[in-house]
């Protein structure tokens, strides 16, 4: 039977929570943006990407993001070490 397929569905199902399920004590608020990935703003007020396919990376403190519904966002920050661990201790059980 279907062992693959439950991995599989497993990976989808945790890749859509994403990181709206992680460290939620210090990510404040996340905004979807238009292409698809995440700026979470943390409580201080620095912020992190998270790409659509739910992974971290770099962006320049000041660069714009355009949201989904149509706002603009200058980045603060980059607080990618920051949103990594987070990803990373909540994946341990
Ligand atoms: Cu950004």
């Amino acid at each position: 039977m279907s062992i693959f397929k439950a991995i599989v569905g497993f990976g989808l199902v945790f890749s859509s929570l994403s990181a709206f399920a992680i460290d939620q004590g210090n990510i404040e608020k996340s905004v979807q943006l238009k292409d698809g990935s995440t700026v979470h703003q943390f409580k201080d007020g620095k912020m992190a990407m998270e790409s659509k396919f739910g992974r971290p990376y770099r962006m320049k403190d000041g660069e714009v993001m355009e949201t989904t519904n149509g706002k603009s966002i200058a980045m603060k920050g980059d607080e990618v070490a920051r949103l990594s661990n987070a990803i990373r201790s909540h994946m341990r059980p």
